[in-house]
């Protein structure tokens, strides 16, 4: 089989429920259900640490936060690390990436192993940005996600024909703040977006990490709100309307994303290349989308866990698949690898998926994932550093509560508390059942799965927890 082209589409902060391919009950995003109808959803896609630098880092190097040492958001990656851009890049392929790098800057952060990268500094801007490349600091006129389409296009068009191609194009958008472009600026705008289920969330089961986090309504700022809280509401009434403005800049970003995968599709579908080329969309984690009266992500919780992926390639995944096995964010390295025809190093974590795409799941395929979120009581967000373990029907859950010294985790430390979910019975996770007597064996089995986990990728369990 002739090696295939990689089109890697990551948005940030893009949770799966706001995709039509995923069932959106609020929005249509035609171009990204594409994908998925010429190809593969996957429903049961995590990430290992529900932030953008640290998800980032494992996508790139296949390893967990443990391993290469970005656990935070203010932990840099070491750029000498390997990735599979290097990998590709050294095996003859192409290599570019246009966007979000969030991963450092400078000699020992900038992005390695691609022929050409024009990165956004840090988190970015949504109008007119600035981008670093190899040359320097440049300045774009125009909207981010469209610029980042524009760049991506120019070098498939100026690439060498006669040989691969793996391009990463990483948009800056969904994320906060939220800003849209002139063509989506009224979209929704005579609309009301329904309230998700656990909207009104009272937190009441729950371990204390999730009451007090800063991330509901009441803690979007007047930059995530662009007008000010009319007067006259009352406390719920407010609580409201800041989820309309919320989630109606949100949606408009992501209009603007599925309009510009489509230009690429249509790119691909012109230049003849569409059979040649795996196509994916993800995003670096999940987000709340007003579930449990939040915005943001961090938590363990299934809104901000699950990360979307639609995978495309016509050689090899039937049109219309769905794919309900386990896969993680470490895995995307291997099977990026595997699909290039390279060798995947021994000390790379996760585990190639191509037998899932071909539809012939192994027996032996993981029926658990480790997740762990170190960043203790974050400035902004003031979520408590957790680790846990799902399988397809439970999730348990120990905050450690301590900040271990990480960079941007702050103390005092608090003493562990314990979550279990049956996600058969209580899909939302409304309720904390690790008391309840019938769960008692279920407690026993996972920890027993979560001390396993812990040990086959190498990361230390925290005394108490
Ligand atoms: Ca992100």
């Amino acid at each position: 089989m002739r090696r295939p082209n990689l089109v890697f589409i990551m948005s940030d902060d893009h949770a799966s429920h706001a995709i039509s391919a995923y069932g959106s009950r609020i929005n249509q995003t035609p171009h990204l259900d594409r994908i998925a109808d010429g190809g593969m959803r996957f429903d049961a896609c995590f990430c290992t640490n529900s932030i953008c630098t640290p998800s980032r880092a494992a996508v790139l190097t296949g390893t967990y936060n443990h391993v290469n040492g970005v656990t935070t958001l203010e932990t840099p990656m070491d750029n000498t690390l390997v990735t599979y851009p290097k990998l590709m890049q050294a095996a003859g392929y192409q290599t570019a990436i246009f966007g979000k790098w969030h991963l450092g800057h400078g000699p020992n952060h900038d992005p390695t192993g691609f022929d050409e990268w024009a990165v956004l500094p840090d988190q970015g801007l949504y109008h007119d940005p600035d981008f670093h490349t190899p040359g320097g600091r440049i300045v774009v006129e125009g909207y981010a996600t469209d610029i980042i389409t524009d760049m991506s296009l120019r070098w498939l068009d100026q690439r060498d024909p006669d040989r691969p191609f793996a391009l990463m194009i990483h948009h800056k958008a969904p994320h906060r703040p939220w800003e849209p472009d002139a063509a989506h600026a009224s979209t929704y705008e005579d609309e009301h977006i329904p309230e998700p289920e656990t909207f009104w969330d009272d937190y009441e089961h729950r371990a204390t990490a999730a009451e007090v986090a800063e991330m509901r309504m009441m803690d979007l700022n007047e930059a995530d709100l662009k007008e000010p809280v009319p007067g006259g509401l009352t406390q719920a009434e407010e609580v409201s309307w800041r989820y309309q403005r919320y989630i109606k800049d949100y949606l408009r970003v992501v209009a603007s994303i599925d309009d510009n995968v489509g230009r690429v599709l249509d790119w691909l579908d012109d230049a003849g290349l569409t059979d040649d080329t795996v196509v994916v969309y993800t995003s670096d984690q999940g987000f709340f989308l007003g579930d449990h009266g939040w915005f943001d992500k961090r938590f363990m919780y299934e809104e901000s866990l699950s990360m979307p992926l639609l995978m495309r390639y016509p050689a090899m995944i039937q049109p219309g698949a769905e794919c309900r096995e386990m896969v993680l964010n470490v895995d995307f390295a291997p099977t990026f690898l595997e699909l290039a025809g390279i060798d995947v190093p021994t000390h790379m974590q996760g585990t190639s998926f191509v037998s899932l795409l071909k539809g012939e799941p192994p027996p032996d395929w993981q029926q658990a994932m480790y997740y762990r979120y170190w960043m203790h009581q974050d400035r902004d967000h003031n979520v408590w550093a957790h680790y846990g373990v799902r399988t397809h029907r439970h999730k348990l859950i120990c905050y450690y509560n301590d900040p271990l010294g990480q960079p941007g985790a702050r103390g005092p430390a608090s003493p562990p508390e314990w979550e279990l979910f049956d996600l058969e019975s209580d899909p939302f996770e409304m309720r904390n059942v690790i008391d309840e007597p019938a769960y008692e064996q279920t407690v026993r089995d996972l920890r027993r799965v979560l001390e396993e986990l812990q040990t086959a990728c190498g990361d230390e369990p925290i005394a108490g927890g």
